[in-house]
């Protein structure tokens, strides 16, 4: 459970590890362990039988790893957490455990590509409904639900069009209905949005972003409570889909995680800026950022995110042709997926992370074909500024000339 009377970054960097019983160590030593010695026989029975504590195999638990989940937990205000190998491990392990075939689930329109993929083309072949709706929309929402209804899975801000879902008044109508609340809180993080203290059932992570924070590792994080996380671990992780995350990597997600505050503090910062050059420049056609006034759901993204993130979309004037070219003349900044890392990246959504809907999907679900995404990182401000500008001047420049040479000919 959250001790309230920490800060954030005091709980990120202190929460569940004592020194003085490691020996001393500062970190926490990583148990690179397979396995774990029972003192006798009837001990190991009892481990197994669920009627001792203890470690016994790390696909189940390690030592490292409960660290880490003891920290998430804190974090998002929760009685415990759960590490897996990917952010899509987690959200494998938690549907395989929540819905059985016959069961239904609503998730909102946009949806990360594997998400989106792991709902339509994995669980709705083993005989579960699944629904899309504009989770925006409550009453859609409250249409949708059947007593069938078992999960109700979102995003907010959505990857990659930064759609909000207003979490309190979604959990509000899905618990009148015993449906649960699952919400991906990769882009927010619990720096800036936690979902369940505002009435969500169990929060779910591609820590191979922000809480990673450094590009270097893939890894997944759920929180919720106790019970429901020890069916997860026990059944969905255990038994389905052994996606149990490495103690290296734990080790790695939790240095970054000491971290999260201030780069938090630094990725909404800038992107702030970004966002609002890019608002002012003419060859730019629309921009997303939920710290922007234009932003359609301002007063939700105020009253929701203590902060409005790094993640900007775009779109530039003569679509994505044109995008495609800005891409190509950036400098500084990376074309790469993934996102929440020290280095500012740049990706198109419909070629690439959401390449796993068709056109006609990604048309019917709110991603634009132009659409342009950009993670904005923690270098210098006016490095970032400057590498933007000076792909969009030649956009600008080369529109000029083509203008002229029409007006010539
Ligand atoms: O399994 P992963 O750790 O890659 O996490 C999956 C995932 C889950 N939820 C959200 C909101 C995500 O953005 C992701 C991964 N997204 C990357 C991206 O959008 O760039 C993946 C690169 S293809």
């Amino acid at each position: 459970m959250q001790d309230t009377s920490k800060n954030f970054s005091t709980l990120a960097i202190h929460h569940g590890y004592d020194a003085q019983q490691n020996q001393g160590a500062l970190t926490p030593p990583i148990h690179l362990t397979s396995t774990f010695a029972f003192e006798t026989a009837e001990a190991g029975g009892e481990m197994f039988a669920g009627e001792r504590d203890g470690h016994f195999y790390s696909r189940i638990s390690n030592p490292t790893l409960d660290i880490l989940e003891q920290r998430i937990a804190a974090l998002e205000g929760t009685e415990a957490g759960l590490a897996l190998a990917s952010g899509i491990g987690a959200i494998s392990s938690v549907m395989w455990t929540l819905l059985s075939p016959g069961d239904e689930i609503i998730a909102d329109k946009t949806l990360y590509g594997c998400t989106f993929s792991f709902l339509n083309h994995g669980l709705a072949k083993f005989g579960i409904k699944v629904t899309q709706v504009d989770l925006s929309n409550h009453e859609l929402l409250a249409e949708a639900i059947s007593s069938k209804t078992k999960v109700v899975y979102f995003e907010t801000p959505a990857n990659p069009n930064m759609r909000l879902v207003d979490i309190e008044a979604v959990s509000k109508i899905a618990h009148k209905h015993d449906v649960k609340v699952v919400v991906d809180n990769t882009y927010a993080t619990p720096y800036l949005t936690q979902p369940i203290k505002l009435g969500a059932d169990l929060v779910v992570h591609s820590a191979t972003k922000y809480l990673g924070g450094h590009g270097d590792l893939v890894a997944g994080l759920i929180a919720g409570p106790k019970e429901i996380i020890s069916e997860i671990r026990l059944y969905g992780m255990k038994d389905m889909t052994g996606a149990c995350m490495a103690p290296f990597n734990a080790m790695l997600v939790m240095r970054g995680m000491k971290t999260l505050e201030l780069r938090m503090d630094r990725h909404c910062q800038s992107a702030m800026r970004v966002a609002k050059m890019l608002e002012a420049n003419p060859i730019v056609e629309s921009v997303c950022y939920p710290g922007l006034e234009s932003f359609e759901q301002f007063e939700l993204a105020k009253k929701q995110m203590s902060d409005f993130g790094g993640m900007i979309t775009f779109e530039v004037k003569g679509g994505i042709q044109t995008g495609i070219k800005m891409m190509n003349k950036l400098k500084m900044i990376q074309r790469a997926v993934s996102l929440g890392d020290a280095e500012t990246l740049i990706q198109h959504p419909a070629s690439m992370t959401h390449s796993t809907y068709t056109p006609e999907e990604r048309l019917e679900h709110g991603i634009s074909d132009g659409l342009i995404r950009l993670s904005v990182g923690l270098e210098g401000i006016e490095d970032i500024l400057d590498d933007l500008q000076q792909a969009l001047n030649t956009l600008s420049a080369e529109s000029l000339l083509s203008s002229v040479v029409e007006s010539a000919s």
